[in-house]
């Protein structure tokens, strides 16, 4: 059976590839599991029958015969424990590239996405300009430890896994802010995670969402 996700009929990012749909395409593309794509909009996404998929209305859900997932890592672990190439046959490796998944999710996820509540959410507060710094720093702290961890290494931990596809996504939201040029190796490792086949593929299959309209 051919699963289904679901992605922005209108991304904000406007094919940017940050929109969490991107993880799950990638992973996807990976395995080398085809996929079709449900495109929702912001109101689909708050309808009661969407909410069947997702109760909190949003991308990406994920269907597959009787089997309904909605979270973004959730899925992209579901894709990786059902198909080989994602995960380490080690057990203590496993282990391992599970435990890098939340801490992407987990501890590096928040600070990014708080910079853009500061910039879209707060931005026109009066002590929103004194808050940037502290929001910034944060992220920085966390990639000063992610660089110390990684060195010079070409993945978090051993060969490619599910973990770098959250990772690295997972990064790629600070776009334009300049953060990332300011850790040469992490810059290097997500220029390197886009360079796989795998991530041009779903990239240019969530563009083409977008260029299909405009
Ligand atoms: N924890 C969940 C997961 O990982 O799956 C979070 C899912 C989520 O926040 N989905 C967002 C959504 O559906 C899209 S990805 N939002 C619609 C809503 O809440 O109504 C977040 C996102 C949105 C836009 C951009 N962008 O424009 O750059 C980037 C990321």
């Amino acid at each position: 059976m051919t699963p289904t996700i679901t992605a922005f009929a209108n991304s904000p990012d406007r094919g940017a590839g940050l929109a969490r749909d991107m993880r799950v395409r990638w992973a996807l593309e990976e395995v080398g599991q085809a996929y079709d794509v449900q495109l929702v909009s912001f109101a689909e996404l708050k309808q009661p029958d969407y909410r069947t998929l997702n109760p909190f209305g949003k991308i990406p859900a994920y269907r597959d015969g009787d089997l309904t997932l909605f979270e973004s890592g959730a899925i992209v672990f579901h894709v990786a424990e059902t198909h080989a190439g994602l995960l380490p046959e080690d057990a203590g490796a496993r282990s391992r590239a599970i435990m890098w998944m939340f801490a992407a999710l987990s501890t590096v996820e928040p600070p990014i996405l708080d910079l853009g509540v500061a910039k879209l959410v707060e931005g026109k507060e009066d002590w929103a300009e004194r808050r940037m710094p502290l929001v910034k720093d944060r992220i920085r702290n966390r990639l000063t430890e992610l660089s110390r961890h990684m060195g010079e290494a070409e993945w978090l931990d051993g060969a490619f896994s599910a973990a770098d596809i959250i990772m690295v996504h997972v990064l790629l939201r600070l776009g334009k802010s300049g953060i990332l040029d300011e850790f040469p190796a992490i810059a290097a490792y997500t220029a390197r995670a886009q360079a796989r086949p795998a991530y041009q593929r779903a990239f240019a299959a969530q563009l083409a969402v977008f260029t299909g309209k405009t």
